[in-house]
């Protein structure tokens, strides 16, 4: 699939940091340490709704950690995936009565103009799970042939047993990640499996669902997890920086992606840094397409909402808090781009060259982003009261705001 078109990252001049960032699997903070070319994989949407604030909170954290890289001089080798095959889309298309195809290539091509109008940093390569069935299938066969997967009335299982890193992704106990299992895809209660967290890696085709020829496997389709770690392995390998989602993706998700890839390779984990994002809820409940309470992105861009309004009050929020959207969050953030917008307006202002390092220590801090626009407000505020005789120090704060935050004043 072609990705979206990428806006400009400004160099700043001086040394960026080094990210240190929370791990999942470890449970504290990392130091990223990338070659010249920092490796990072964000999972990304199912396509069979509009993009929500849920869902552009997770990649503006993703996008803040290469925007931090970035500034480190390094490059960045991105890689997204779309889920555009798999139940809950089947499901939608079906209870639309309308084709799953047409479906996802409508709500993937709203998903791009949402990235682009946000300023999130496209993939270099963006990755359909249709389009990667034929490097899953031979993936399949060998987790088959080494005795990780068994096979159930047709479908292919992974064995959790097979890997003896098995939990050192999401560090659960046994019935929090069954709950989690039955909730998130997984099949815990299907009767004949070794181990009920054992997931799907392939399965069989059904009457009246798309199938893709699966060579030894038979007709069928892929499960969710082996779809990303074949992306993953294909277009970065093994021991990439970042693998990136929502908390709610390290179980099992992220967890089973990290069996698949052990079995595959007899490495672990197949990232570096396991990297979750908070949910944001909407009336006081997880914004999500089964249930319905979202606001999309969309919808407030054709309501004349500015997309560098949207995007501060997702930065206005830690990406590991969960937090509510409210009227009132999005009015906090106008009423902060207008400040802003109206402080880089005049030719010259107090010194910038404090805030911009201010600004880079709290990104490299966790990806402290309330801790960088409380920065910037010092700085605007600073200017509205006093001004300040340094020439040229707002374009400075323009360009690090954009550079580092994604912000276009
Ligand atoms: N296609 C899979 C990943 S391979 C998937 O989870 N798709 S999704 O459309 O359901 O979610 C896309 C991303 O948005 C995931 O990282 C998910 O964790 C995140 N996400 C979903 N709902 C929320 C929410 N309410 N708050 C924050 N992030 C969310
Ligand atoms: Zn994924």
């Amino acid at each position: 699939m072609h990705a979206w078109p990428a806006s400009e990252v400004p160099a700043l001049s001086g040394q960026g940091r080094d990210l240190r960032i929370h791990d999942t699997a470890t449970g504290g903070l990392v130091t990223t340490a990338p070659g010249p070319v920092a490796r990072i994989y964000v999972c990304g949407i199912t396509p069979y709704d509009a993009t929500h604030i849920g869902h552009a909170a997770t990649y503006n954290a993703f996008d803040l950690v290469q925007r931090v890289w970035l500034d480190t001089k390094r490059q960045v080798h991105y890689v997204q995936n779309v889920t555009d095959v798999d139940d809950p889309l089947l499901e939608r298309a079906q209870r639309d009565g309308i084709d799953w195809a047409a479906l996802a290539e409508k709500e993937t091509t709203l998903f791009r103009e949402d990235m682009t109008a946000l300023r999130m940093l496209p993939p270099r390569e963006f990755i359909g799970a249709v389009e990667a069935i034929p490097g899953i299938v031979p993936l399949v066969e060998r987790l088959r042939d080494a005795g990780a997967a068994y096979e159930l009335e047709g479908d292919v299982y992974f064995s959790v047993e097979s890997d003896p890193n098995f939990g050192k992704v999401s560090n659960l106990d046994a019935a929090a990640m069954r709950l989690l299992s039955a909730e998130r895809g997984g099949d815990p209660d299907r009767p004949g499996k070794k181990n009920p967290l054992d997931p799907m890696l392939w399965m069989a085709a059904r009457e009246g669902e798309p199938s893709w020829d699966g060579a030894s496997l038979g007709r069928g389709r892929p499960g969710w997890h082996i779809e990303c770690v074949a992306i993953a392995l294909d277009h970065l390998g093994m021991g990439f920086d970042v693998q990136g989602g929502g908390s709610d993706l390290a179980f099992p998700h992220h967890e089973m992606g990290a069996s698949h890839a052990q079995a595959l390779t007899g490495e672990f984990p197949m990232a570096k840094a396991y990297v979750h994002a908070g949910m944001v809820a909407l009336d006081g409940e997880k914004m999500s397409k089964s249930k319905g309470n979202l606001v999309f992105v969309s919808k407030l861009r054709r309501d004349g909402v500015d997309p560098a309004a949207i995007r501060l009050a997702l930065l206005a929020h830690h990406y590991r808090a969960d937090w509510e959207w409210t009227d009132q969050v999005l009015q906090d953030a106008v009423d902060r781009l207008g400040r802003w917008r109206a402080a880089v307006s005049r030719p010259d202002g107090p010194p910038a060259e404090a805030l911009v390092e201010e600004i880079r220590e709290a990104l490299a801090a966790d990806l402290d982003a309330p801790g960088a626009l409380a920065a910037v407000d010092r700085w605007a505020a600073l200017q509205d009261e006093r001004g300040g005789t340094d020439e040229g120090a707002p374009g400075v704060v323009s360009r690090a705001v954009d550079a580092l935050l994604g912000v276009a004043l």
